[in-house]
């Protein structure tokens, strides 16, 4: 039975010729990555205390209550998928591993220390999970270089890492029946203006190439790349730049090409580059984040940059090309709120495209009337999606509302202010 408020908006919709239902069958139907690394600040669990450190990233912040080892931030992540409304993904990054007392470098990394992972997000009904390989926070990362370092042994090195993470993925692939992104970003680059920009790029082309030597099947692994324009003390020039990694992906024809909203100009969109890209790559993978002034990666909000990434991907029907992962981490908040109000801000932002009066708007276009195009989006701004949203959330047995916060605070309460 629909809430009386959400049958005057399936109306509202209804007069545009928009069905409220098939929108919502598309939302439950499509998965979100959340990124583990909100809840402990990129640190990882290689060792206690461990810490973000190099690559041209930053988590800013010191609020109380940091997932410190591998059972508080499932503890934690728990809350966070009770609070979503629909299925999700969990995407790891390597240092996340369940590596035991014994100390494991990331050239040794192997499923099993993946596995109880795996138990825990089946156990949960998660949809899948996602990894990445970890090319930072580490001794032989330190320079700021791993695939282009000029030094062959420690290129060799970053190469294991990333040819076992695939491994790893394939495996989460298998277990899920549902394939595993494995989205690799490194952080090489260069803080001052360099004289060579081109052989550390034939490196890392090279380096690629022996990283994906190793056939899987794609059932089970989709491969990612990940470029990015700059980061903190890494402003001048950087080694996987989108150019390189689209003319990369392009060239072998079986990579999934990651934007991330944050890796480009302040003021540049992602949005524009979707159905550039997939005329000529079979897959997307988004990093759905908030660069403020720079990669910030503050938390995602439906706000209109957001809502016009995903109003590409659903005008050009790119839904089943496109995995859609979150990436940004807030350490100056309540880092489950972080997570939670993230993901339902990226859910709304797909309902939002989704209830787009797509036939009138598309209609209005082909015959040149531009006006009535500029008053649909208008008109848009104002419909009821709150309603909407907010009966997809009662569905899905979740609170509607600014209710989540109230189990945030209790948890909080409860759990983060004694660690
Ligand atoms: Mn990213």
């Amino acid at each position: 039975m629909s809430s009386s408020a959400y049958t005057t908006a399936r109306e509202s919709y209804a007069a545009l010729g928009v069905d409220t239902e098939a929108a919502l069958t598309r939302l439950a139907a499509t998965p979100i990555s959340l990124h583990c690394w909100q809840g402990d600040d990129v640190g990882g669990f290689e060792n206690p205390n461990a810490t973000l450190s190099g690559g041209g990233i930053q988590a800013t912040g010191n609020y109380s209550g940091k997932a410190r080892n591998l059972h508080e931030l499932r503890q934690d992540l728990e809350l966070v998928y009770k609070l979503l409304p629909g299925r999700h993904r969990l995407n790891l990054h390597a240092i996340y591993g369940d590596f035991g007392p014994q100390p494991v470098d990331r050239d040794a990394i192997e499923p099993r220390h993946f596995a109880s992972w795996i138990d825990w997000a089946k156990a949960r009904g998660l949809h899948g999970l996602d990894f990445n390989p970890s090319c930072f926070s580490h001794p032989l990362a330190a320079a700021g270089t791993t695939l282009s370092h000029p030094d062959a042994g420690i290129r060799d090195f970053w190469i294991r890492h990333c040819a076992a993470a695939r491994r790893i993925g394939a495996g989460f692939g298998e277990a899920f029946g549902s394939p595993a992104v494995n989205n690799i970003w490194i952080p090489d680059a260069s803080k001052d203006v360099p004289y060579d920009r081109l052989e550390p790029r034939r490196r890392l082309a090279a380096s690629l190439d022996r990283v994906f030597a190793e056939k899987l099947p794609a059932k089970h692994l989709i491969d990612a790349v990940e470029s990015k324009l700059f980061g903190i003390g890494a402003e001048s020039y950087t080694v996987g730049s989108h150019e390189f990694y689209l003319g990369y992906a392009i060239k072998r024809g079986d990579l999934a090409y990651c934007l991330d909203a944050g890796h480009f100009h302040p003021t540049e969109s992602i949005a524009d580059k979707i159905s550039a890209i997939l005329q000529n790559t079979p897959s997307l993978l988004l990093h759905v984040s908030r660069g403020v002034r720079w990669d910030s990666d503050h938390v995602v909000i439906c706000d209109d940059a957001t809502r016009a990434i995903f109003e590409e991907v659903v005008r050009g029907n790119f839904l089943d090309r496109t995995m859609i992962g979150l990436d940004y981490f807030d350490a100056s908040i309540n880092r489950i709120a972080a997570w939670v109000i993230g993901t339902r801000a990226a859910q709304k932002a797909l309902l939002a495209a989704l209830l787009e009066p797509s036939a009138r708007l598309r209609n209005a276009e082909e015959f040149g009337n531009h006006a009535l195009r500029l008053a649909l989006f208008e008109e848009c701004r104002a419909l009821p999606l709150g309603l909407v949203w907010d009966e997809f959330c009662r569905r899905h047995d979740t609170p509607s509302g600014i209710g989540f916060m109230d189990e945030i605070a209790v948890y909080e309460q409860k759990i983060l202010s004694a660690r």
